[in-house]
């Protein structure tokens, strides 16, 4: 019998993650009767061209969509093949489609929207689309002609391992320049942060895979691809403190000899504790991501960050005594914030990053993503918010926050610059600036940014 050809297309962007969501719906269909292609728009030099001659006889091709800059080629990508294959169905899923379900059937031409999970629903529009029928009444999916019912999130545990032989797993090292596998033990998020989609998209439901699963799969994917390190891409991968120390005591007890990174929340680090996060480090944890947001504890509260700074602090701590490297990420230009709250931003930002060579800062400008609480808030009070698919895809393009003033952003910027030079790999043209840069950041010294203004102007894309 032959096989019904079903493509997923992944859309350009930035970095290169390996795309989860793609090999998790792709490794829910029933192989034996559909074969799977994913199309990487990060991976192709020519993505429109690869993704049309792919979909050539395909019964469905499945867009991955992120919010901003993805829509745009995820738009393009739609047209291409509607264009091209008129017979071939079209459905978008991921975190955009899930916020915007009736936005993105009406604008982009899809044929169905998937939200949320993507797994059951997927597997069985395409049995649908086999069978010549169409959406009507599958759960967890919208069309322009029926709004169905939405469908309840699955317990992981009871959807099917994932196929990582759907991607080009070489391709993806290669991109990153490390074998670095991604791979993501758990879906949803117990917490409220009122600037995240999460807690709207999975109403703050978790599930996560049992620890004996997730060490059976990566002894069998590090035996198959020989990575070094993982990725994990999980929300929160910290949740329960058991279940991440029984992860660790399995990747001991398999030898797996690779090393890993995780996100942890700033409550999370404190709480847990020394003899889990030497077992963590035994297994291989070398730098854990910790959205703290806010160097401020009153805007972490009206962000309903549920989190305390003292904590943030107290996790550094433990990370250094235990060898664990930390990335923070901050936030600025909430709406309103005032100029005291940043300024307490970038002073945590400098404590944290004082606590050594492996304690890192990312400073973020606040965007008004959709499906969040503070983004609602906006929208009540009169906020012009982007409207329809095109309008979200442009909401990339602004660098900065408008809550951010001229004033504030000189200062922002000069703060930026100076960490990054300062604390930077050496290299020939900043060795010369670099302890320049470091003074000024200990004694908040970004008065006349003379380097700077050198650096622009040698080379732009670094300097800012
Ligand atoms: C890896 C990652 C990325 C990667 C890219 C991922 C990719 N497409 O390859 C990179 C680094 C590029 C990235 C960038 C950003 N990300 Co990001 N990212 C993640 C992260 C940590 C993991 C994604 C993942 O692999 N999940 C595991 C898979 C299994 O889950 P999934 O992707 O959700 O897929 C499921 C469903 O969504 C659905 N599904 C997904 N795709 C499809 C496709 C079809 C056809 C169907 C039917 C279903 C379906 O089914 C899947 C299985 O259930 C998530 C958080 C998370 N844990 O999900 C944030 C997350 C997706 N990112 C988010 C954000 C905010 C961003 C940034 C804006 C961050 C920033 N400030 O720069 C940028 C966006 C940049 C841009 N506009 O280009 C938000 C979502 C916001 C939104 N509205 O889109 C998330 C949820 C984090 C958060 N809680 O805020 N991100
Ligand atoms: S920011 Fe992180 S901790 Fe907060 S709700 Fe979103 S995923 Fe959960």
């Amino acid at each position: 019998m032959q096989k019904h050809r079903i493509v997923l297309y992944n859309p350009r962007a930035p970095f290169f993650t390996m795309p989860l969501g793609l090999i998790a719906i792709g490794s829910a269909l029933d192989r034996s009767r559909f074969e799977v292609t994913i199309v990487d728009g990060r991976l192709e030099d020519d993505p429109l061209a690869r993704l049309v001659e792919a979909t050539d006889g395909a019964a469905c091709l499945g867009v991955g969509v992120l919010t901003g800059t993805p829509i745009t080629d995820a738009i393009a990508a739609t047209e291409a093949v509607r264009a091209r294959h008129p017979s071939c169905r079209i459905v978008w899923g991921g975190w955009h489609p899930s916020l915007f379900p009736m936005d993105t059937v009406l604008e982009a031409g899809v044929d169905a929207v998937v939200v949320g999970q993507g797994e059951q629903t997927f597997a069985e529009l395409v049995e649908r689309f086999a069978a010549g029928a169409d959406a009507a009444g599958v759960a967890g999916c919208v069309t322009a002609a029926h709004a169905n019912a939405p469908r309840a999130t699955t317990d992981i545990n009871d959807l099917p391992e994932h196929d990582y032989s759907l991607i080009d797993v070489e391709r993806h090292f290669a991109q990153k320049r490390e074998r670095q596998l991604d791979y993501v033990t758990s879906q949803g998020c117990r917490f409220r942060c009122a600037f995240c989609a999460d807690p709207t998209v999975f109403r703050r439901g978790w599930f996560g895979l049992e620890p004996m699963r997730v060490a059976r799969e990566l002894q069998q994917l590090w035996r198959r691809y020989r990575f070094t390190d993982v990725g994990f891409q999980d929300e929160t991968f910290f949740t329960h403190a058991n279940r991440i120390g029984s992860i660790a005591d399995e990747i001991l007890r398999r030898d797996l000899e690779f090393t890993w990174m995780a996100t942890m929340r700033a409550d999370q680090g404190a709480r847990l504790d020394d003899r889990a996060f030497a077992a963590c480090k035994r297994a291989g944890l070398r730098r854990v991501m910790v959205g703290l947001e806010s160097g401020s504890q009153a805007m972490l509260d009206w962000m309903k960050k549920d989190a305390k700074l003292d904590q943030a602090f107290a996790t550094a701590e433990k990370c250094r005594r235990h060898g664990i490297g930390v990335l923070f990420n901050l936030i600025v230009g909430f709406p309103e914030e005032t100029g005291d709250s940043v300024a307490a931003t970038l002073t945590a930002a400098k404590r944290l990053r004082g606590f050594g060579p492996d304690f890192q800062v990312a400073l973020f400008y606040y965007r008004p993503y959709p499906g969040t609480p503070i983004t609602d808030d906006l929208a009540r009070r009169g906020f012009p918010l982007p409207r329809g698919l095109r309008e979200w895809a442009a909401i990339d393009d602004r660098s900065d926050s408008p809550w951010v003033d001229a004033r504030k952003r000189a200062v922002i910027e000069r703060f930026r610059f100076y960490q990054r030079i300062g604390w930077a790999k050496p290299s020939m043209w900043r060795r010369p600036i670099q302890a320049l840069a470091r003074w000024r950041c200990r004694g908040d010294r970004y008065a006349f940014p003379i380097e700077k203004a050198v650096a622009e102007w040698m080379r732009p894309s670094m300097a800012s």
